[in-house]
């Protein structure tokens, strides 16, 4: 068996069963092999983006590592940034990196480069298999390594000669460790601290699910204690029945003002909050001068236990506080966001999987959907724009069972719109909302907070996505995506429903603002 044989059983092996992939020269034994190892499915994206953000979007809804397949340096260059979102949203991840064959890499050829450099920029872990017999042990310890806990991007760099070189053969898993157990002290503490001034729990992470969330609520119904949810949640479960939860705010001045007066405050999976950019006159940290902050959880430990425990104690007959289950009545006239939002929370399926990058238009979803029937909300974990698209694709190969939503901003859309070619090949249950401002929206609202002099046209220029304007549906039909196009809000509630009740991926543009 050769090195790329064994690692492609000893990924299935290991419960890999997705592999986004973008292929070239030196992964072609790889790709071979796929065909040998159904369990194994290859979906084929056509820009490296859209694999990372794929790999990003199957993680956080399984909890189990996708791989991509990727070319040499220049490929995983183009996955970084939504390899940084995953980083972020502490995904667990393996790429797979093709490289030169061991003896053609002293002649520099072409595609060489710092390979792992960019694979270290994002990778929690990186090891480059030197024999085909290490192949297989060095996947399972990748896949191991992926799984964490906390989650995260490891990278295997596999060398041409040792992916076809024979004397390989498949490796079992590694076994996977629980979450550490968070020490009876550091709950005690907590527990004080529940009672010692003004509260607010931030949650974030593992602490998003339901027996987190409704820990959590018990807590805050017993002791008065506030809850907030982290500004981005890698994957956040909401709606009727679920206790209801408030992010905190991208905005620095909001944040500051959710957060005023809070004498202590409890981390649970998430970090210190601090401030997105650095602004004049604002500060970097969001916590409250004199607060004291306790950590509850990091990122890796058991924080839905503790938060168990830690219920236990403080509300041992609480129970958790549910939103109830209600949706906003379906609007007429001319389509704004805030229509579409309204829309969106009335007719939300029951289930749904939200990839939200809907940015400044998004600012009225919370709120519309906050008592649709369960959701799952997926968000920009990483800030770096040309998520959404890629990761509504995986979520939908990890669940096909379920309706996702892709809630895109213009701008961002167009980073990684090939995905929608990957909808269509996959026949995935996506529906695409294109929010068409017409403009990168919030860097008007930059322009003007970070102080820098009032834009003239050659400043405002640069954030107008007109001239020419972007036909998303053209874009989509040129992709085999079936797509429409609303300037009304009943026109859109419509499109809404006939995308959500035919299977298959669609793209609804929704006319909210003028071009130029
Ligand atoms: C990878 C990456 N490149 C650039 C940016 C800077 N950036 C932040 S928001 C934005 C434009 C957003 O426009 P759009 O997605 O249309 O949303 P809108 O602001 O109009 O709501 C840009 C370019 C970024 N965040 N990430």
């Amino acid at each position: 068996m050769n090195g790329a044989q064994a690692l492609i059983r000893t990924l299935a092996g290991c419960g890999v069963e997705a592999c986004f992939s973008n292929p070239g020269t030196s992964e072609m034994h790889f790709v071979a092999s796929l065909d040998a190892v159904p369990a194994l499915r290859g979906v084929l994206c056509l820009f490296e983006g859209v694999a990372t953000g794929a790999a990003d979007g199957y993680g956080r809804m399984t909890g189990r590592p996708a791989a991509t397949l990727l070319h040499l340096g220049p490929g995983l260059a183009n996955g970084l940034a939504n390899l940084h979102n995953a980083r972020r949203a502490r995904t667990p991840l393996l790429n797979v990196v093709g490289d030169h064959a061991l003896s053609h890499k002293r002649f520099d050829a072409p595609l060489e480069s710092d390979l792992d450099a960019l694979a270290r920029s994002v990778s929690g872990w990186v090891r480059r298999s030197l024999r085909s017999a290490d192949v297989a042990p060095d996947a399972a310890a990748g896949v191991a390594a992926a799984l964490g806990p906390p989650g995260g991007v490891a990278t295997l760099i596999l060398p041409a000669d040792v992916s076809w070189s024979d004397g390989a053969e498949p490796a079992p898993p590694v076994p996977s460790r629980p979450p550490s157990v968070v020490p009876e002290p550091v709950i005690e503490q907590v527990r004080r601290a529940t009672s010692a001034g003004a509260c607010v729990i931030l949650l974030g992470g593992a602490a998003l699910r339901r027996p987190g969330l409704e820990a959590a609520s018990r807590i805050a119904v017993a002791s008065g204690a506030r809850l907030l949810c982290e500004t981005f949640p890698a994957r956040l479960e909401r709606g009727a029945g679920l206790p209801g939860l408030e992010r905190l705010a991208y905005l620095t001045e909001f944040a500051q003002a959710q957060l005023a007066g809070t004498t202590q405050l409890i981390l649970a999976g998430a970090r210190a909050p601090v401030s997105f950019f650095a602004y004049p006159g604002l500060p970097s940290s969001l916590v409250p001068d004199g607060c004291q902050v306790h950590t509850l959880a990091a990122p890796g430990e058991d924080v839905c236990g503790a938060l168990t425990d830690l219920a236990e104690r403080v509300a041992p007959d609480a129970r958790p506080q549910a939103q109830p289950a209600e949706r906003p009545a379906l609007p007429g006239g001319e389509l704004t966001a805030e229509k579409a939002a309204a829309v969106i929370g009335a007719l939300l399926p029951d289930g749904a999987i939200v990839s939200d990058e809907a940015n400044t238009s998004g600012l009225w979803l919370p709120a519309a959907t906050a008592g649709a029937p369960p959701h799952d909300w997926l968000t920009l974990t990483g800030g770096a724009i040309g998520q959404g698209l890629p990761v509504a694709t995986g979520a939908a190969v990890a669940c096909p069972d379920r309706h996702v939503l892709a809630l895109e901003a213009d701008g961002s859309a167009m980073y990684t719109i090939s995905a929608l070619w990957t909808h269509a090949r996959e026949q995935l249950d996506i529906t695409t909302v294109i929010f068409s401002n017409h403009r990168y929206a919030i860097l008007d609202l930059e322009l003007q907070r970070v102080g820098a002099a009032a834009g003239g046209a050659a400043a405002r220029s640069l954030f107008d996505l007109s001239r020419p304007d972007l036909d998303f549906t053209a874009l989509a039909r040129g992709m085999g995506v079936p797509a429409a196009r609303a300037a009304d809000a009943g026109e859109f509630a419509d499109e809404l429903r006939r995308a959500l009740a035919e299977p298959g991926p669609h793209l609804i543009e929704a006319l909210v603002g003028q071009p130029g």
